[in-house]
């Protein structure tokens, strides 16, 4: 799937799923990390566990369609792991990240982005996400069904998934998350994408020396981490080689 199609199925379903992004040896980097972090209680620190969880971030794969999706401004929100234990009712209800929002009309927008990169098989009967097609594009407000069970959603897409596959998907899509059945753990990465004017979840001094130093490297990196540019504007922040930004003016 090239990266115009991924945005194009993003744009039409309010998720995409990508499968096979990590493999073989990478594929086995990411996941011993994971494991040590896991060991350590620290998937919710992630970035200062490895510097391949920094990669992740800007994966030569995963980020060009991140791009395409949030635009020229995207930055990271937050970057964690998360494990779901086996036979657990550890389902989240049907839901939209972005109900309560203010001030943005969000069924024509672009607010926030979620990737989860698996780095385990989820089957049939564990952790799945899933999502509502088109939901993206309900009008505020539009009421959730009145249903028991997850399985109840009308019209719903369960991810049935493999280590190494991806899906990114809207904050404002709904969403949940199955009870896991399964006899096996599920492990994700789940990284979220804003816009470069938006708060992140992160001072840059939660971060360690090193990946501070690693971050202040390159001008992409800077602005994905919300590091100050002295003299630019937050609106006006673009990755490297992207159109800058515009204002349109007139009567001078
Ligand atoms: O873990 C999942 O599959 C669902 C996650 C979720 O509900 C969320 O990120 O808001």
């Amino acid at each position: 799937m090239t990266t115009q199609q991924a945005k194009q199925e993003y744009d039409a379903q309010g998720y995409v799923l990508i499968r096979g992004v990590l493999k073989s040896k990478e594929l086995k980097q990411v996941q011993m990390a994971f494991d040590q972090a896991a060991e350590k209680g620290a998937l919710g620190d992630l970035l200062n566990q490895d510097d391949i969880f920094v990669d992740m971030v800007d994966h030569p794969v995963l980020f060009p369609v991140i791009q395409a999706i949030v635009g020229d401004d995207v930055q990271l929100r937050y970057a964690r792991g998360g494990i779901i234990k086996p036979n657990t009712n550890s389902g989240s209800g049907w839901h939209c990240d972005l109900s309560g929002i203010l001030g943005i009309d969000m069924p024509d927008s672009l607010i926030m982005t979620k990737l989860f990169t698996y780095l385990a098989d989820v089957p049939e009967d564990g952790a799945c996400l899933g999502l509502v097609p088109g939901s993206h594009r309900y009008e505020m407000g539009h009421p959730l069904p009145d249903i028991r069970a997850h399985e109840d959603m009308p019209h719903h897409a369960k991810m049935v998934v493999q280590a190494g596959d991806a899906v990114f998907f809207n904050g404002y899509t709904w969403h949940a998350r199955f009870h896991n059945r399964s006899a096996q753990p599920r492990k994700v990465l789940e990284y979220s994408y804003v816009h470069s004017w938006m708060k992140t979840m992160y001072e840059f001094d939660d971060f360690s020396p090193h990946v501070q130093e690693v971050i202040l490297k390159s001008h992409n990196r800077r602005q994905l981490f919300g590091v100050p540019e002295p003299g630019q504007s937050d609106w006006k922040r673009r990755l490297e080689g992207c159109p800058p930004y515009h204002r349109m003016e007139v009567g001078i």
